[in-house]
């Protein structure tokens, strides 16, 4: 997750030139984006250039990326009868390019690594939509939620819906697999997250078991609540650093697959504890199948790259002939 991005040289050069959605709009600069991490670094797959936030116009509400901010919504849903007049555009036209870079990826990418394709999860576009912007305690998403509860439910219903066909477009266009990002949903107490986000998620996994493609279903800070983010469906659930990987596993189920979980900070860390904590994590995943070595979120822009060649090369070393 968030391979590409401001840690990587080359992508800071193009970005010299474009903004980032200039970039994500532009199916050959978002295929190139896309491909930067893999002529580096020896990846199982790729992740395609896009941000969760490009469905938003299509229900009605704008945003844009502030250099150094982060994402800035313009009219903020904080009426509640603003959540009756959302529109409910299609992502087969306003999207179209997120499906061309898709194809392209394709056709670069060599033939053995995945293409993943994304999507937000409801909750967390919606707590973008009433914040505004990226929160430290949700107050004003949760005093919505509480509030107002049937438009809130209008408003997870229409993202529930662009979701699905945003993520069904994707896999059309080639998209090998599919993660849905609930980043922010650990802010929610287990019991709020079974009543107002899980029946939404549930309906985006329940809606693409069809499409016949892996479903990495992410989030983070969800250790109190693993069990019920599996209930809710996906092939793989993805954990964060805050637990041990094998105690996640074993409450999410062995029969399950299970993606993480390397704290993205540690990667700032010298190489013998970087190695100390790749070799925790693998000990934690033990000879079991269906681990996908991850961090348990984003790269941080000042992560050297050095230190991401040594972890994707020991992860593969620590791990060939094993699994
Ligand atoms: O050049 C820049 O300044 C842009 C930085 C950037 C990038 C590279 C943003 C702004 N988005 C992205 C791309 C992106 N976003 C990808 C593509 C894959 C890749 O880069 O390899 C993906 C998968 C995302 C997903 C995303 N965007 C998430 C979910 C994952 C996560 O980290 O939790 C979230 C929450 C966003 C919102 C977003 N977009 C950009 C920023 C700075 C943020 C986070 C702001 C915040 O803290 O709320």
């Amino acid at each position: 997750m968030r391979q590409a991005g401001r840690y990587l040289p080359e992508y800071r050069k193009l970005r010299e030139k474009y903004s980032m959605l200039g970039m994500v709009r532009n199916p050959e600069l978002a295929a190139e984006v896309t491909m930067q991490p893999l002529r580096r670094f020896d990846l199982d797959a790729a992740i395609i250039f896009a941000d969760i936030l490009l469905p938003l116009p299509l229900i009605g509400v704008d945003f844009s990326f502030i250099e150094g901010v982060g994402p800035r919504i313009h009219n903020p849903l904080r009426d509640p009868r603003d959540a009756e007049r959302l529109r409910e555009g299609d992502p087969e036209e306003e999207l179209r390019f997120v499906a061309e870079a898709i194809t392209l990826v394709r056709e670069k990418l060599d033939p053995d690594r995945a293409l993943i394709g994304f999507a937000g999860a409801p909750f967390t576009l919606a707590s973008y939509i009433i914040e505004g912007g990226h929160s430290r305690n949700y107050l004003e998403t949760k005093a919505f939620m509480y509030s107002f509860p049937d438009r809130w439910n209008m408003l997870m219903e229409v993202l529930t819906r662009v979701t699905i066909r945003y993520l069904k477009m994707q896999v059309n266009a080639g998209a090998q697999a599919i993660q849905l990002f609930d980043s922010w949903v650990g802010a929610l107490s287990p019991g709020d997250y079974k009543h107002y986000a899980r029946p939404f998620t549930s309906r985006i996994f329940s809606s693409l078991t069809a499409c016949s493609v892996p479903l990495i279903h992410f989030g983070t800070g969800t250790s109190g609540f693993l069990g019920e983010m599996r209930s809710a469906g996906g092939t793989v659930q993805s954990v964060d650093w805050r637990i041990p990987l094998g105690k996640a596993w074993e409450i999410i189920g062995f029969d399950s697959a299970i993606q993480g979980n390397m704290d993205p900070l540690a990667m700032m860390a010298p190489v013998e504890v970087l190695k100390r904590k790749v070799e925790e994590v693998l000990e934690q995943a033990g000879t079991r199948d269906g681990h996908i070595f991850n961090l348990g979120h984003g790269f941080l822009p000042q992560t050297p790259v050095e230190n991401v060649e040594f972890v994707v090369d020991l992860v593969h070393e620590l791990t060939s002939g094993s699994r």
